[in-house]
Parts: C-alpha cells; structure tokens; sequence
C-alpha cells in the first residue's frame, strides 16, 4: 500500500504579533513590541502550502484558535461581559492579555507527538497534544487542539488521541518539535527518536544555566508508553545544554530527519556517537541504511543556525529518492550558510535542492518552516479516512486566501489587542472558518 507524509501546516491566526512572551527564544525577545501584519503572515503561510501541493507533496492545513482567549482571562480573575474582560486586563495586567491574544498556535510542530500506525502496538495512528507547558501563551492551546486534531483525525479504527500530559513542569512536552522518526517507507516500521533537554527526576543529566529546556526525558517516555511504541523502535538522546542557552529552545532550531537521513549541527547533541550509533543499528533492524549528515561548527556556527534557522527547515522526499530542503529566506541573507547550502547541493549527496520562502512574519517570533508544519505518516486508507476538509487542493487555497483578505488586519500593535472589535472579528472569522474546513464546533465561542 502506498504511503506518504502529509504536512498540516497551521493556518496563521488573525491576531499574530509580537508579544517577546518567550524566553530562551531570541527572535521572539528580540522583536517583541514591534507592529506585526497578520494578513501578510497567513498569507506567507499559506503560499508555502500552496507550493507544496504544487510540487506533488501531500499537504493539509490546521487551523488556528480563538485569541483573545477570554475564557483563560476568566480563569485568572477578570469578569464581567467579555468586551469588559478584555478591558480589565489591558487595564490592570497587559502582560496577561498579551499572553491570551498569542496566534502561537501557528506553530503547529508543537501541537502534538504523533506516531504513525507501522510503529505502534494497536497499529492506529497515535496523537498527544503537547501540554507546552513552558510558557503561559501556549499551555492554553491544548484543549483546543485536541479538538481540533479530534475534527481532522476523527476515525476511531485509524486514529487514536491522548490528552496532554499533566501540565507540570516535570512533564514539559513540546510536541512534534523534538520528535523525528527515520524510517525506509513511510509506511513500513521506523525508529522514532525523541529528544529531550532536561530530566526531571534524574540529575545526572546535566541542564542549561541561563535558559529553559523546555522537553522532558519524563514526558518523551510518557509519549513513548502511551503510544505503544516498541523499545527496539525508540532512540532517546540529550540536546546540548549550550546550545540551548544560545536560543537553541526546540531540537527543530538545530536537526531536521526524514527518511533514512539525520541533518545536524555539530553541537547539537550530547554523547553524538553513541546516539548516531544506536540509531544506525535500530533503523538496520526495520531494514534501513541510517545516514548523517553533521554541518561541523567552522562551517556555520550555533549563532549562524539561530539566525538563519538552517535547520528549521523541512527535508522532503523526492520521487527520484533524492531530497529537497525547505529554508526561509533569512538562510539566503547568511553569508556561510547560504555557502554552506550551495556546496551541500553540489556535492552530490541526497539532499539536491534548496527553496527558499519568505515566511518572515513568523521568523521574527522565532517560527521557520519546520515550525509551521505538524507531520503525519498516513498510508492510503488512513489518507481517505482524514476529513476532506483540512486536505489543501487549489479551490481551498483560494477559499483560505479570499478568507484571510477579508477578515484579517494588516497591522497590529500592542494597542489594538485591547479592542474588544478585534475579539468580534477573530469569532466572526472562525465561525467562517469551520465552515470551510468542515470541522464543526471546535471553539469555546462555539461550543458554552
Ligand atoms: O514557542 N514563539 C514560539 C515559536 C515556536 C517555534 N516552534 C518550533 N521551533 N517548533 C515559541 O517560542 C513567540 C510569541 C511572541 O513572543 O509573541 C512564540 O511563542
């Protein structure tokens, strides 16, 4: 049976802007405060699934949620209708209001770990919504997501879901973002490798100083169990606490994997050659010839990776078995890296190609390519059971494109978050929304 990754790519929300809500995240710190336009992000986004499509890929779309999330300042204390809330927060506590307007759901790699059915025990597809557990803005995503992914993914035979896992900061788990799976086929057994910063009950691995490592040993192996994953098909390995503190705060910002390839910075992991060792020899078992690819630091540097989000890119297959490497354009405007990439593509290794796409609204909060996709293996029974709806043809593209037009702002500071009009437009689009994605009630405007 045939098999491919499908690429959901979140739908950027209309009240993306600039909260500088994460630390540890230098892009997101870095432009905080500034006037972001959240028509030109959605529709950045939007073009790169568009291309994808184009280029033959299997590309679907996740949708965005409800900002300002009233029902989260409700529960931190603000009350009274919610045009009052949102004044009563701007008023008293605008960091918090800030936090509830975060379009951070965009960033969908965090959304969930999923596990494709040739690896699981039940053989269904296995979904955890991560609990993002790290920052404010995004722990409250995750009931919305499960609802959503629920909608898209709603075929009990094929399709499992689990709740977040306890929202503590024991079990911090970032979703897909420090998840990779090698494999030969897409649907054939693979060897799922988690990556984690920090654990939380053993303090013989060591943690970063200044910055936060966001991702558990603890909830890896939580996702591990509830999956139903085989122990012969899980390789777990440490990010480098340096790194980390250099703004390193996903395993996304310095390795990307598909298929039978790992592409890494050199300082990325910890113990590199026993990781790389245990992954040659899991994957052999499965039938598969593991390959690396380490960019060594003389040649880009972590600060080059940070900037450049080099490997935040998505690294696909080709029909041919050679491989294409989706970068944003900051890559382009780094001298060495983009060096690097022209002799990488020349060398006559796998990967052959580079396309570069402008998705700069999201990289200014720290968000590339890779950031803005959640990937789902599916073979082509578990392909027909996704609802239709979230799949991208060019009809939905121009639906989603004309959408975005008419209800999106091109301009959003600080300020407007506290316009309770803006609350209005993001419900009155939504509900549109749904529509056109045939996802039904998803939100709590929708559904208390
Ligand atoms: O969690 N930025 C996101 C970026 C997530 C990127 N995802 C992956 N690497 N997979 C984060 O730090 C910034 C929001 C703001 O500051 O307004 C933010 O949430």
């Amino acid at each position: 049976m045939k098999s491919y990754e499908v690429n959901f790519d979140g739908l950027v929300g209309p009240t993306h802007n600039y909260g500088g809500l994460s630390y540890g995240n230098v892009a997101s710190q870095s432009n905080s405060q500034q006037s972001s336009n959240p028509k030109e992000a959605a529709l950045q986004g939007l073009a790169k699934m568009k291309a994808l499509m184009e280029m033959g890929f299997q590309q679907g779309v996740l949708a965005p949620q409800e900002r300002p999330d009233v029902a989260a300042l409700r529960r931190l204390g603000f009350s009274g209708t919610d045009a009052q809330v949102i004044e009563r927060a701007a008023k008293e506590a605008m960091p918090l209001l800030v936090a509830s307007c975060s379009a951070s759901s965009m960033w969908v790699a965090n959304a969930a770990t999923v596990s494709p059915s040739a690896d699981t025990a039940d053989g269904r597809v296995h979904f955890t919504a991560a609990n993002l557990n790290c920052k404010y803005h995004r722990s409250i995503e995750h009931p919305t997501t499960s609802r959503v992914l629920g909608a898209m993914f709603a075929n009990q035979q094929h399709f499992a879901h689990h709740a977040a896992l306890p929202a503590v900061a024991q079990f911090g788990d970032e979703g897909a973002a420090n998840h990779t799976r090698f494999c030969r086929e897409y649907g054939e057994a693979g060897v799922e490798f988690f990556v984690f910063g920090r654990s939380a009950f053993d303090n013989r691995f060591p943690a970063p100083q200044k910055y936060p490592a966001r991702q558990t040993l603890e909830a890896s192996q939580a996702v591990v169990r509830l999956h139903g994953l085989r122990e012969e098909g899980v390789v777990y390995a440490q990010q480098n606490p340096n790194v980390i503190d250099q703004g390193v705060f996903h395993n996304d910002v310095i390795a990307v994997g598909n298929g039978e390839v790992l592409f890494y910075h050199e300082d990325a992991f910890l113990e590199t050659d026993q990781m790389l060792a245990e992954l040659q020899s899991k994957l052999a078992k499965v039938g598969g010839n593991f390959q690396s690819v380490c960019v060594p630091r003389s040649a880009v540097t972590v600060d080059d990776a940070v900037r450049s989000y080099l490997f935040n890119s998505q690294l696909l297959s080709r029909p041919d078995g050679s491989m294409l490497l989706i970068v944003p354009q900051e890559c382009q405007a780094n001298e060495r890296v983009w060096a690097y990439l022209q002799s990488l593509t020349s060398s006559g290794g796998l990967i052959r190609e580079v396309k570069v796409f402008d998705l700069k609204q999201s990289m200014q909060n720290g968000g590339g390519p890779a950031c803005l996709r959640l990937r789902v293996a599916l073979n082509e029974t578990e392909l027909a059971a996704v609802n239709p709806g979230v799949i991208m043809t060019p009809p939905l593209y121009g639906s989603l494109t004309a959408w975005v037009e008419k209800h999106y702002r091109d301009r959003l500071s600080e300020t407007d978050l506290a316009d309770p009009q803006l609350l209005l437009e993001c419900r009155t689009a939504l509900d549109e929304l749904t529509q056109i994605l045939k996802l039904g009630a998803v939100y709590p405007f929708q559904i208390n």
